[in-house]
C-alpha cells in the first residue's frame, strides 16, 4: 500500500490525511468543494487545531500530500465525510454513497476502502456494502470509526485506541498496516457492524449523560441547591462520572449520532429522551434570561452573548446551541454575539470592549478561557450576568453592580453575594 486517498478535507479528513502524509504514504487530498482545494494548495490551513499548522509545513517540505478536485487510481482510499440525520432520524448516507460512488469510477481489483464517517449499525450491511459490491471488483473494506474530538484532533488520532470493523482478515490486516503507521494507541479488531455499535454508544452515553446533568440543574434550581457543587461532590464518588449541564448539546456528533439508534430501533426509549431534553436547552436559557430581565424590569436593553462556538477555545459553530439561543432572545431584544473564534458575518470576534459598553445583560454561553478576563466592575451598564457554565466566578464581578445568574442554582443562591 503507498497510495491512498483521502475523500473529505473536512476536520477528520485532512488531519488523518497529514498524518499518513507524514507517515511516508503518498496521500491524495480530495473535497467536492473545489474552494477547499484551492485554498490547500496555496498551503492555507482550514480550521485551527493544535500542531495542525506545523504538521502540514512538514507535509509540505515532503511533498507526499496533494490536494485534489478529482479521484485517481489509489491502493486505498479513506472515506471521512459528514453523516447528517435525516427527518426520521436515520444517518442521511448520502455523502458517504457519493463518495463510494466516485471511488467506483477509478477502483481496482484488490483496492483497500476505509469509512471513518459515523454510522448506523445496520447501514454498512444494508448500503455501503451492497453499493461497493456492483462493481464486480474485489474489494476490502473496514469501517474505522474516528474517535478525535475538535480542540485536541490530532494529540486523540495519535493516541486514542482505534476500532477496525473489517469485513475480511485481510482487510483487517491491510487497514491495521495503515492505521498502525501513525496511532501509538491500541488497536482493537471487530466487524463493521459492532464497530459502528460502539462509535454511536459512545456518543450516546456523553449525550444522555450531559442530560441528567441538565435534568439535575432543573431539579436544582426547583429545589433550591447549586448543582455544579453537588455535581463535584457526587462525582467524588469513585464510580462516578456526571457530567456538566450547560446551554445544549453541539458539535457534529453528539447532538446527531445518538438520532441513529432512535431512527434504527423503537427500544432507543432514553435516548430520544435524552436528546429531548438537550434540545430544549437553549429555549430554557432564553426564557430564563428573559424572565430576569422582567423581574428587574429593564428596558430598551442590548444583550451580549458571549461565546458562539459549541464548546469552549474552538472556532467550531457546528449545530452549536448558541444559534438558537441567539434566534429567541433576538425576537425580544438587541442581541450582540461575540467569539474570539467564530469567523461569521454575525458575530463579533475582536471588540469585545465595544460589545460589553453597549450591553445591559450578558450570557455567557461559550466558556472560552479569554473571558475569565472580564471585569465587570469596569462597564458600569451591566444589570445582568448569566451565567449557562459555572464559569464566571465572584472575582469577575467584584465591585460590579450587576447580578450574577447560573444555570442550575436555586433561587437563594442565585445572584452570588459579591
Ligand atoms: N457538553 C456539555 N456538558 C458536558 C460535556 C459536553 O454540555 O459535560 C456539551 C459541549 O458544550 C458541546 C457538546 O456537549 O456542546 C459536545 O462536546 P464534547 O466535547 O463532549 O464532544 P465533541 O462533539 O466535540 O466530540 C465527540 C467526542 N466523543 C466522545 O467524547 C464520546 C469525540 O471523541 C468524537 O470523535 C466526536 O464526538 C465524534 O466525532 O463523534
Amino acid at each position: 500500500m503507498k497510495r491512498i486517498t483521502v475523500l473529505g478535507m473536512g476536520y477528520i479528513g485532512f488531519p488523518t490525511a497529514l498524518l499518513l502524509a507524514n507517515s511516508g504514504y503518498k496521500v491524495f487530498g480530495f473535497d467536492i468543494d473545489q474552494n477547499r482545494i484551492n485554498s490547500l494548495k496555496l498551503g492555507k490551513l482550514p480550521f485551527k487545531e493544535n500542531g495542525l499548522e506545523e504538521l502540514f509545513k512538514k507535509v509540505k517540505r515532503k511533498k507526499t500530500f496533494k490536494p485534489v478536485s478529482g479521484l485517481e487510481a489509489s491502493d486505498a482510499f479513506i472515506i471521512a465525510v459528514p453523516t447528517p440525520h435525516l427527518e426520521n432520524k436515520l444517518a442521511d448516507l448520502s455523502y458517504i454513497l457519493r463518495a463510494i460512488n466516485s471511488i467506483r469510477e477509478v477502483m481496482e481489483d484488490g483496492n483497500l476502502i476505509i469509512l471513518e464517517s459515523t454510522i448506523g449499525v445496520n447501514d454498512c450491511d444494508k448500503q455501503i456494502i451492497p453499493l461497493l459490491k456492483k462493481k464486480n471488483k474485489r474489494f476490502l473494506f473496514a469501517h474505522v470509526p474516528e474517535k478525535a474530538i475538535p480542540g485536541n484532533t490530532l494529540y486523540e488520532m495519535v493516541n486514542n485506541g482505534r476500532v477496525i470493523g473489517a469485513l475480511t482478515k485481510e482487510a483487517a490486516a491491510a487497514t491495521k498496516d495503515i492505521y498502525s503507521s501513525f496511532v501509538k494507541g491500541k488497536i482493537f479488531i471487530t466487524t463493521p457492524k459492532i464497530a459502528a455499535a460502539a462509535k454511536v454508544m459512545e456518543n450516546t452515553y456523553r449525550d444522555v449523560n450531559i442530560a441528567l446533568a441538565n435534568e439535575f440543574a432543573k431539579i436544582a434550581e426547583d429545589l433550591g441547591f447549586n448543582v455544579w457543587e453537588a455535581i463535584e461532590l457526587a462525582n467524588k464518588h469513585p464510580r462516578v462520572n456526571i457530567h456538566q449541564p450547560g446551554p445544549g448539546v453541539g458539535g457534529h456528533c453528539i447532538p446527531i449520532d445518538p438520532w441513529f439508534f432512535v431512527g434504527e430501533s423503537v427500544q432507543a426509549e432514553l435516548i430520544k429522551k435524552a436528546r429531548n431534553i438537550n434540545d430544549s436547552m437553549p429555549q430554557k436559557v432564553a426564557k430564563d434570561v428573559e424572565k430576569l430581565i422582567e423581574k428587574l424590569d429593564l428596558k430598551n436593553i442590548t444583550i451580549a452573548i458571549l461565546g458562539y462556538a459549541y464548546k469552549k477555545n474552538v472556532d467550531d459553530a457546528r449545530e452549536t446551541p448558541a444559534k438558537k439561543v441567539y434566534q429567541l432572545l433576538s425576537k425580544k431584544y438587541k442581541v450582540l454575539i461575540h467569539d474570539f473564534y467564530v469567523r461569521s458575518n454575525f458575530v463579533v470576534s475582536n471588540e469585545l470592549n465595544q460589545i460589553l459598553k453597549q450591553s445591559q445583560v450578558a450570557v455567557l454561553l461559550t466558556d472560552h478561557d479569554e473571558y475569565k478576563k472580564i471585569i465587570f466592575r469596569k462597564y458600569p451598564n451591566f444589570k445582568i450576568v448569566y451565567d449557562t457554565r459555572n464559569f464566571f466566578s465572584i472575582d469577575n464581578l467584584k465591585g460590579s453592580a450587576a447580578k450574577l445568574f447560573k444555570l442550575g442554582k436555586g433561587p437563594n443562591e442565585n445572584p452570588d453575594s459579591h
